[in-house]
């Protein structure tokens, strides 16, 4: 045991300095001259210490019986890097600068050492990690629980314009963050087979039987909250084989078999699976979601009944519950079934009331061909005992709904948790459906939609399941850290509350008036700053040169047809085409940025990267193009090159087909950093533009219900035959002027464009984003106005802040005790 008081470390510069030196020469074995790398361990361990007091006694708050603890499960944690945030959250910038400065080296050099924990695709996953900073942040007592990847999110490389992907092995040095608790291993079954047995009281029950066992061992990330001593935990679960599994191949002479029956287990935990968006389909995803589920449950299990002495589980719903962060992880309902059945001995009705209390779910998406489906046969092979629970689960709930709609079988067939057909699947959405008390969406228009649609007949069922809660994303990442010149023009004019309470931010709003001149100068200082910054950044790994003077027009998210890149490019095209016919009127020069990872197997979006970086290639070194208009394409876009693109940004790009971007979280990380938008009437771009204001914002584009109405008499050659700018781009791209050395690689571009059966209808929106980037440009001549907009937008940002978005989650679904109260 430790001891009940344990002294925290002096804080000061030459405590810091002397710990770090100690870390570098006697832990890491390095000295002077040694690559920076091993500094950023040595401060990063120096910087841990510093945080284990106050992470053993929040765990210690946490865990006092009676307290109620929510667990965020999620197959995705985009964390980037911890070292400049927890030096945000613990105060310790100042004197860890003045430490470093003695070794003659700087924080931002040491600092860039960190490798990104790329542990997500994109929005869902980075939308976990600002989750936990704030509940660590508000006092809540949340733990996250999620896998910890041997390899994260791909590296992307450009190579002559296309995609190419390299494996990410940001273990490699070590993570100086993490701590192994082997001792809170859980074991994890898969395959075998179910069978009944009598127990010596002589009820009949069941039991997994026969299966291949796989430990998880977990590791434990601190997440300091801001300044309030709260350290809470990130749990991540490494897959390991069983030492018997091992034992008896070995004794059975096998001895490779042996060692490949241990890559086997250790597969589950080694590589993230790279789509977003999409199904994934493999045995080895299902295997890591449920490897997730299990060890989760089982590790609050045994938390929860090492202070419950008496195992009186009446008791258990009262004190957690489960959020399940989209359809990953939402075997978890089984799951829990399963450990209350089978080795808790509750009888159904007592597990189901305790489950169905417990879970909570979240659905990211509205898009069909990410709404997860496993065919049963994969479930019999894998999980056989899991399945005849949801077999029973679903043959309870469609007794409800025969009962409510007697005779309707359509609607039975709709509800089914198992989809009949060819193959028959089992829908982990009406799973998690069914097994939960609250469903929600990441925007009100998603929110919306998805109890118009997608979830209408469990609407009807159970209305009162359904909320929405609008995504958010943490001040102190996105603006406190990731700008800090404006962050400490923020503090100048309205002091340091607003980085806890967002909203305080309003208090800018006087300031944007013109009577203000000092503060728009300042304000474009900010700016210019940090595009120079990203200018610099842009030159290195592109080799193009922005011109900080130019505005900088910016999309950086996931490429995927539906976010619609192409628009954008097709908008280049456009002002290519434009400055080529001499028609330069209203001119803004332009810097546009375009950034994101395709799926490795998802054609389109690979030769979208390709078109982009092929009209760039013609349009920068056209000299008659000069400045007017620069283009680029960032590789390897994560976690903290937005934190150097979003401070530069002037314009931020949100222009996906209305009714499909769940929510965005980039579009609030640009408005908090001052920059507009351009956008449809989508996801979260609908809440921004009423907290901002539509004067504001450059609004454009069919509504969603317009998209819909369209769909059946949607023909884009007409649409380019009565426009002479479109007409004009389209023949540039038809005619090979981007790609004369390679013909036809875009022909599946131009089809799909001119396809009636194009599900994003980008033609439908090109000249209504046309004519609102000219709004753009004459907005952006008017130094003076633009400032303007760009601090209101900075002032309105305080909705976005996941402080809120995780209050609302704690008033309605948690019901946590924040803090002090608990
Ligand atoms: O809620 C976080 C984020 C939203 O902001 C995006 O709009 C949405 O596309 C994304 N959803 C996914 C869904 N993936 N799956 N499954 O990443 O979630």
């Amino acid at each position: 045991f430790l001891p009940v008081e344990l002294d925290p470390l002096n804080n000061d510069a030459e405590a810091i300095g002397s710990d770090f030196q100690r870390y570098l020469s006697y832990h890491l074995g390095r000295f002077q001259g040694c690559p920076s790398v091993y500094l950023y361990n040595a401060l990063a361990y120096t910087i841990r210490d510093r945080l284990m007091v106050d992470w053993r006694n929040t765990w210690a708050e946490h865990l006092k019986p009676g307290t109620r603890r929510a667990y965020y499960m999620s197959l995705e944690f985009l964390i980037g890097r911890s070292l400049s945030n927890n030096l945000l959250n613990m105060e310790l910038n100042a004197n860890v600068k003045t430490a470093l400065y003695n070794y003659c080296t700087s924080l931002e050099e040491v600092a860039s050492e960190e490798p990104d924990a790329g542990l997500g695709n994109g929005g869902l996953g980075r939308l976990a990690a600002c989750f936990m900073d704030s509940c660590a942040s508000l006092g809540l007592p949340v733990v996250g629980y999620g896998i910890r990847y041997e390899y994260g999110m791909f590296r992307q490389r450009i190579e002559n314009g296309y995609q190419t992907e390299e494996p990410d092995h940001w273990l490699r040095d070590g993570n100086p963050w993490e701590i192994e608790r082997s001792e809170y291993s859980q074991r994890i079954k898969f395959g075998g087979r179910s069978e009944s047995y009598r127990d010596a009281e002589g009820n009949t029950r069941t039991r997994w039987v026969d299966t291949e066992d796989v430990l998880a061992i977990p590791f434990d990330m601190p997440i300091a909250g801001y300044r309030n001593k709260t350290v809470n935990t990130l749990r991540l679960w490494k897959a390991s084989a069983t030492d018997e599994f091992n034992l008896q191949e070995f004794n059975e002479g096998d001895y490779t078999e042996a060692v490949q029956a241990k890559n086997n287990a250790e597969h589950i935990s080694m590589v993230l699976y790279p789509n977003d968006s999409s199904e994934n389909g493999k045995e080895l995803r299902l295997r890591q979601q449920y490897f997730l589920a299990s060890a989760s449950l089982q590790d609050a299990i045994r938390i929860w009944e090492r202070d419950h002495i008496e195992h009186d589980y009446s008791e258990f719903a009262a004190e957690h519950v489960f959020q399940m962060n989209d359809t990953h992880p939402t075997i978890a309902v089984a799951e829990l079934m399963r450990l209350l059945i089978d080795e808790k001995h509750l009888n159904w009705e007592q597990a189901w009331e305790i489950t169905s209390q417990c879970m909570a779910y979240t659905n990211h998406t509205l898009l069909p061909e990410a709404l997860e489906r496993w065919p049963v046969h994969l479930f019999e092979k894998l999980l056989p005992r899991l399945l005849e629970i949801i077999y029973e689960i679903n043959a309870r709930f469609l007794r409800i709904v025969s009962m409510r709609w007697p005779g309707d079988t359509d609607r039975q067939r709709r509800m089914s948790i198992i989809e009949e057909g060819a193959v028959r699947q089992v829908r982990m959405a009406w799973l998690a459906i069914v097994g939960s008390f609250s469903i929600n969406g990441v925007a009100a228009l998603h929110s919306e939609l998805l109890v118009k649609d997608l979830f209408h007949d469990f609407y009807e069922l159970w209305p009162e399941k359904f909320n929405n809660k609008t995504n958010g994303v943490t001040p102190r990442r996105w603006l406190a850290n990731a700008n800090q010149g404006l962050a400490t023009l923020i503090n100048q004019t309205i002091g340091q509350t607003w980085v806890a309470q967002l909203e305080q931010l309003e208090q800018l709003k006087p300031f944007a008036e013109p009577q203000h001149s000092a503060f728009h100068q300042a304000w474009r200082e900010v700016k210019l700053a940090n595009k120079q910054r990203l200018a610099q950044l842009v030159k290195a790994e592109c080799g193009v040169d922005f011109d900080p003077h130019s505005l900088f027009d910016i999309q950086v998210k996931r490429i995927h047809e539906y976010k619609r890149q192409l628009l954008n490019i097709l908008h280049v095209i456009h002002l290519y085409a434009r400055i080529k016919q001499g028609r330069v009127d209203n001119w803004a020069n332009r810097c546009v940025l375009i950034g994101g990872k395709a799926a490795p197997g998802y054609f389109m979006a690979k030769s979208i990267i390709k078109l982009i970086n092929n009209v760039a290639d013609l349009v920068n070194n056209d000299p008659e193009v000069g400045q007017r208009l620069k283009v680029a394409f960032i590789p390897n876009y994560r976690v903290s090159s937005m934190e150097l693109i979003a401070p530069a940004a002037d314009l931020s790009e949100q222009i996906s087909t209305a009714g499909k971007e769940a929510s965005g979280t980039g579009n609030m990380k640009f408005m908090m950093n001052g920059a507009l938008t351009i956008g449809t009437y989508d996801g979260a771009n609908i809440e921004i533009l009423e907290a901002v204001g539509a004067e504001n914002f450059f609004l454009f584009g069919l509504r969603e219900q317009e998209v819909k109405d369209l769909r059946s008499h949607y023909r884009p050659w007409e649409i380019v035959d009565q426009d002479a700018d479109l007409k004009s781009v389209m023949q540039l791209l038809s005619c090979g002027h981007f790609n004369s050395v390679e013909p036809g690689i875009f022909d599946p571009i131009i089809h799909s464009l001119l396809s009636s059966n194009d599900p994003w209808m980008t033609l439908a929106d090109f000249r209504s984003y046309i004519d609102a980037q000219e709004q753009v440009a004459i907005a952006w001549q008017d130094q003076e106005r633009w400032t303007r907009m760009s601090i209101l937008n900075t002032a309105s940002s305080g909705f976005f802040s996941t402080d809120r978005t995780m209050l609302e989650y704690n008033r309605d679904i948690w019901k946590l005790k924040c803090g002090e109260e608990n």
